[in-house]
């Protein structure tokens, strides 16, 4: 049963922000993860566009234990609220030896929501090895106003991670982040099962917001990754304090004046 307990914080929140992800090693039970390869190999049904929740995985499917198991249903709850609709659902499979890797790239269009943005959620029914090439994921890259895979000319930025982890793995990704499956040199198949939420409530303290006045959320927000240039990486500050403006509801919030200077427009007569 979903709880409060299950809910992020907002140093959590603050952090999802920050990097664009989440993520939850093995916190998927056994027992379905050893279901899950051959749910997943046999292959799901489609589902169209905006379907809710519940209709899209009805109860008792593999999917809809998956989507409750608590700490991902109180993820995803915190993240894209109560009654998210799903965009589209995926099995993506790494074969063994495969010889190549997946370029870089975000799953979106340029994407100009500045309140709002999809949840997906990346599940690991096995062990990941370093062999195995993981998920290569950029933290920090998704709220960059880039097309789809243009990025995929970009090879090895400082601080890439590329995902190992054991089984039962969640991965919670912001829409935008920067991602691609890296090749696969073992001889076991890797797969990733990926489903896209769509938010259909405003994303505003959806999440235990009960440590709001916490200073490590300022803190994490503030977060630098190595592979931001020295001043186009300050607009990332500037674009997670808009996200948590936006989040929290609270206009006033900001990080040594950063969006309040910009914000700044007397217009003629304001001061009379
Ligand atoms: O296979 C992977 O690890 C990532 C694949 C993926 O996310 C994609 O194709 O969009």
């Amino acid at each position: 049963m979903l709880t409060s307990s299950h809910l992020l914080s907002s140093v959590q929140m603050a952090r999802f922000v920050t990097h664009g992800y989440l993520r939850m090693d093995a916190v998927v039970p056994d027992t379905l993860n050893r279901q899950a390869v051959e749910v997943l190999s046999a292959g799901l049904p489609a589902v169209p566009y905006g379907t809710a929740l519940p209709d899209a995985f009805p109860e008792g499917s593999f999917a809809r234990q998956l989507v409750e198991v608590p700490a991902v249903a109180g993820a995803l709850r915190s993240l894209v609220g109560p009654e998210p609709t799903v965009d589209h659902h995926f099995v993506h499979v790494r074969e063994p030896h495969e010889g190549n890797a997946q370029p870089l790239h975000g799953d979106a269009i340029i994407d100009v929501r500045p309140d709002a943005f999809d949840v997906q959620l990346m599940y690991y029914p096995r062990e990941v090895t370093a062999d195995m090439g993981g998920t290569l994921v950029v933290p920090g890259s998704h709220l960059r106003r880039t097309n789809e895979s243009d990025t995929g000319r970009y090879q090895n930025l400082l601080g890439q991670i590329r995902l190992t982890c054991p089984a039962g793995t969640v991965m919670l990704l912001h829409h935008g982040i920067w991602h691609g499956g890296r090749r696969n040199d073992s001889g076991t198949r890797r797969y990733m099962y990926k489903i896209r939420f769509n938010p259909t409530v405003p994303q505003v303290r959806l999440w235990n917001a009960d440590d709001l006045a916490d200073p490590r959320i300022a803190a994490e927000l503030s977060t630098n990754f190595p592979w931001y240039e020295h001043a186009t990486g300050r607009l990332e500050i500037y674009n997670r304090i808009r996200l948590w403006r936006a989040l929290t509801g609270d206009d006033g919030f900001d990080i040594e004046y950063w969006v309040t200077r910009v914000s700044n427009r007397p217009t003629v007569g304001s001061n009379a």
